[in-house]
C-alpha cells in the first residue's frame, strides 16, 4: 500500500507553521522558493547568482521590479530555524569571483538562507503605506537527497524490487556483480546479524558509488544518504540493502526483517523530516535540469532522468492556492522548469533545448497543471561561462561558443589544462525531441565543462556583475508578482 509522505503529527506541524507564517504576513510575508534539482544540476550556482543579483541589483532587464524602479534593495537576514546552517553565499561568491575563479564544490550538507527584499508596491493601499518587505526563504541541499522522496511511498519489498531490477540492466551488471555475490552468500531468512547487514550495506554502497562514476545512467540512485551521509555517517539507519522477495511471512528476527526495519527507520528518521521541514511548505518551485549531460550520456540516461523527475515531482504539493486555504495548507502555485547551463550551447539552439526539456518534464508538468499550478519552461544559465562567435569550417559558417574548458576535459584526443580558450561547435540538437527517447545511438554532441567567467564587469557601485542567460526572466516568473 502506498503511504502518504507525512503522518498526522507532521500535518499538524505543517499547518501550525503555515498559521504562524500567516500571523506574521501582514507585516512581512514569507515566500518559500524550492530549488529542486538532482546532483550537479546547478542548485548552488542558481542560489548564489540569485542572492548576488538581488543584493547588488544586477543586470536584470526582464525583472520588472528593477526595471520599473520599484525594487529598493535586499539584505541577508538571520534564518528563523537555528538548527540549520546558513547558505555559504560569501564563500561561494568568493570562489566564483576571486583571483582564480572556480566553481563551488558539490554540496554535502543542508543550508538555508533568508533574503529580505524591500520594494515600492504599486498596489494602491500598500503604496500609500510606504515600502513593502518580503522574506524570501531558500534551502540548498545535496541533490542526491532528492532521490529519496519517492521512497516515502514505497515499501521495502517494492523498493528492493526496483533497485534489483535496475541493477540487473545490462550496463549495470559489472558494477553490480560484487553486490550480487554478497546477496547470494547470505540467506535472507537466517538470524539477523549486524555483521551481515554491514557486509550487504557496504557492497550495496560500493555498487551505488560505481554507478555514480558510470556516465551512462542517472548520476546517483537512492538512497541518497548512502553516498552523501551528511551527519549520519555510520548510523544503523544507513546500514541496509535491498533483498530479493521472500515468500510468505518472514520471522521478525530474520536478516530480511531487520533490513526492512532499517529501511523503514531510514524513511522515518531521515527522509520524512527532510520532506516535512523543507519541501511541504513551498510556494514556488524551480526545477533545474541538466538536460545536456543526460543527452551526452544517451537514451538510457534520458529515460532515467525523465522517470526520476516525474517520481520526485509527484511528491511535491502543487496546485492553485487561494489566500484562505494558504492559511493552513500551502501549495506550489508556479513551477519553472529550467534547462540549466544553456551557455554550453549557442543561443540559436536554445529553442531546441527548451523543446527537449518540455518533453522530459511533460508528465510532471501535466500533473502540476491538472492540480491548478502554472508552469513554464526556460533554457537558462545562472552564470554564463561562455560567449558566442562564428567560425568558418569547409566554407560553412558555424555558430560556436567560446570559453575555457575545465582542466582535464577531453575532446578529439586533446586534454585541456584550464587555461586555453577555445571555440567549440557543440553540435546540433535534434529538431524532434522524441528521437532522444527512442533506443538507439546517442546524439553526437560535444559538451565540455567550462571554467567560470574569468573577467567580470563591475557596476557603478563597484560590485561584480555576474553574466547570465535569461536568469532575469526566471526571477520574474518566480517572485515578480510577489513584489507588485
Ligand atoms: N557553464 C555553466 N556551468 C554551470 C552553471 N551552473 C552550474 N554549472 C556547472 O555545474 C556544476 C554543478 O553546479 P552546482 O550548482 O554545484 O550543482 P548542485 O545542483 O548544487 O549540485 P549538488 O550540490 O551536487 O547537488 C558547477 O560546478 C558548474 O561546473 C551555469 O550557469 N553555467
Ligand atoms: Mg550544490
Amino acid at each position: 500500500m502506498p503511504q502518504p509522505p507525512t503522518n498526522i503529527a507532521d500535518e499538524i506541524g505543517i499547518a501550525l507553521g503555515n498559521l504562524a507564517d500567516a500571523a506574521a504576513a501582514p507585516f512581512t510575508p514569507t515566500l518559500r522558493l524550492g530549488v529542486t534539482g538532482l546532483s550537479r544540476s546547478g542548485k548552488t550556482i542558481f542560489i548564489t547568482s540569485l542572492v548576488h543579483n538581488l543584493l547588488t541589483g544586477g543586470r536584470l532587464p526582464g525583472f520588472a521590479p528593477l526595471t520599473e524602479g520599484r525594487f529598493i534593495g535586499a539584505r541577508l537576514a538571520e534564518y528563523p530555524d537555528a538548527a540549520v546552517p546558513r547558505f555559504a553565499y560569501e564563500q561561494h561568491l568568493e570562489a566564483l569571483t576571486g583571483k582564480t575563479p572556480a566553481w563551488p564544490e558539490s554540496t554535502k550538507r543542508i543550508s538555508q538562507l533568508r533574503l529580505v527584499l524591500k520594494f515600492q508596491s504599486n498596489r494602491f493601499l500598500a503604496g500609500a503605506l510606504g515600502h513593502s518587505t518580503l522574506n524570501l526563504d531558500i534551502v540548498d541541499y545535496p541533490g542526491e537527497w532528492l532521490l529519496d522522496l519517492p521512497l516515502l511511498s514505497l515499501s521495502y519489498a517494492e523498493w528492493s524490487a526496483q533497485a534489483l531490477e535496475r541493477a540487473q540492466r545490462p550496463h549495470s551488471r559489472h558494477e553490480y556483480e560484487p553486490f550480487l555475490n554478497a546477496i547470494s552468500a547470505i540467506d535472507p531468512l537466517q538470524d539477523a546479524s549486524d555483521i551481515d547487514a554491514e557486509v550487504l550495506a557496504r557492497a550495496f554502497t560500493a555498487y551505488l558509488r560505481a554507478s555514480r562514476e558510470d556516465g551512462r545512467a542517472l548520476s546517483t540512485l537512492p538512497p541518497g544518504r548512502f553516498l552523501m551521509p551528511g551527519d549520519l555517517e555510520g548510523s544503523p539507519a544507513l546500514t541496509f540493502a535491498p533483498l530479493p522477495p521472500q515468500p510468505g511471512q518472514v520471522r521478525t528476527n530474520s536478516l530480511y526483517a531487520m533490513l526492512e526495519r532499517r529501511y523503514e527507520a531510514y524513511k522515518q528518521i531521515v527522509v520524512r523530516p527532510f520532506f516535512r521541514d523543507h519541501f511541504a511548505r513551498l510556494d514556488r518551485q524551480i526545477v533545474l535540469v541538466d538536460t545536456l549531460r543526460a543527452l551526452n550520456a544517451g537514451p538510457a540516461a534520458v529515460a532515467d532522468l525523465e522517470t526520476a523527475l516525474t517520481d520526485i515531482l509527484a511528491c511535491f504539493r502543487q496546485g492553485d492556492t487561494n489566500p484562505f486555504v494558504r492559511l493552513i495548507a500551502r501549495r506550489i502555485d508556479r513551477i519553472l522548469f529550467a534547462a540549466t547551463k544553456a551557455d554550453h550551447l549557442h543561443s540559436t539552439s536554445h529553442d531546441r533545448l527548451e523543446a527537449i526539456l518540455m518533453r522530459l518534464v511533460a508528465s510532471a508538468a501535466r500533473r502540476a497543471k491538472f492540480a491548478g499550478a502554472e508552469t513554464r519552461s526556460l533554457a537558462l544559465a545562472a552564470i554564463r561561462a561562455t560567449r558566442e562567435g562564428t567560425i568558418e569550417e569547409a566554407g560553412e559558417k558555424l555558430d560556436v561558443i567560446i570559453g575555457t574548458p575545465m582542466p582535464g576535459e577531453k575532446l578529439d584526443g586533446a586534454t585541456y589544462d584550464g587555461k586555453k580558450e577555445i571555440a567549440l561547435f557543440p553540435g546540433d540538437l535534434p529538431a524532434n525531441p522524441e528521437s532522444l527517447f527512442e533506443d538507439g545511438k546517442p546524439v553526437a554532441l560535444n559538451f565540455l565543462r567550462f571554467m567560470p567567467p574569468q573577467k567580470l564587469d563591475r557596476n557603478a557601485e563597484g560590485n561584480t556583475v555576474l553574466p547570465h542567460i535569461r536568469f532575469d526572466r526566471a526571477l520574474e516568473f518566480l517572485i515578480g508578482d510577489w513584489l507588485r
